[in-house]
């Protein structure tokens, strides 16, 4: 199917040469000393979640130890545990961790895309970057789109792409370009008419969640509105 074939196109995108080099070089001499044993996936993150979602969680970058690691969106680190356990308690994930591919974790309604999908250096890809990958995440709307009912942004940077492939998909997005923040929210209309909700919710990482800047309680808020 269409997902399928995406999620393997994109896994050996090279596209970037930064990013290239970053993703293959913490894969390679850059391993974390925890999991110098392991094997590392050194390439882009493919979406991962329920072929036929209604939902989709648009998340930044993969995590060079994380995502870069695993292969599995938000999967081995921090951030993934918060997600994850946040998804667990809204009914979408079948279990609060996510550790590793085969760990038996499903998700049923919600599919979680990235708006860059390889590892950038200090997480914070460029603007050639993020245009560069948009086409990726273009093609995960296009294929949503017929039962799209909303999506969570983590943070500005997701929700800035999220309107822009909105946009370029032909979707109402109402100007001047409603504004980021936790608890954000507009309703969008496809070009078949159809509204999809969109909620903005500060992003996962640790510098939020270690300082209280992001709760649990303010994340499943954000979550139950989807
Ligand atoms: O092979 P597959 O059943 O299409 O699953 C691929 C991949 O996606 C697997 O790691 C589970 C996950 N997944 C999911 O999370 N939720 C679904 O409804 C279907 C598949
Ligand atoms: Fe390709 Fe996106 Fe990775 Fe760039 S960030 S190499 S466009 S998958």
């Amino acid at each position: 199917d269409g997902i399928r074939e995406l999620d393997a196109r994109v896994s050996v995108c090279r596209a970037c040469p930064r990013l290239v080099e970053w993703r293959e070089s913490v894969a390679t001499e850059g391993r974390r000393a925890a999991f110098a044993d392991q094997p590392y996936w050194g390439r882009p993150g493919p979406s991962f979640g329920d072929p036929d979602a209604e939902v989709l969680v648009v998340g930044l970058a993969p995590a060079a130890n994380g995502t870069n690691r695993t292969g599995r969106m938000f999967t081995g680190d921090r951030s993934g545990d918060w997600l994850y356990a946040a998804l667990h308690r809204g009914g979408y994930a079948s279990q609060p961790t996510s550790v590793a591919s085969g760990d038996g974790l499903v998700l049923t309604g919600l599919r979680i895309v990235a708006t860059v999908r390889c590892a950038p250096p200090a997480n914070k890809p460029t603007t050639e970057e993020k245009e560069t990958c948009a086409p990726w995440l273009d093609r995960d709307l296009e294929l949503s789109e017929p039962r799209l009912r909303s999506m969570l942004a983590l943070g500005s940077i997701a929700w800035d792409a999220a309107l822009g492939a909105a946009r370029r998909r032909g979707w109402l997005v109402p100007r001047p370009k409603p504004r980021f923040g936790h608890g954000a929210e507009v309703v969008l209309r496809t070009a078949a008419g159809h509204p999809v909700r969109l909620v903005g919710s500060y992003h996962v990482s640790q510098q939020n969640t270690f300082t209280g800047k992001l709760t649990e309680a303010m994340l499943d808020e954000v979550i139950a509105r989807l």
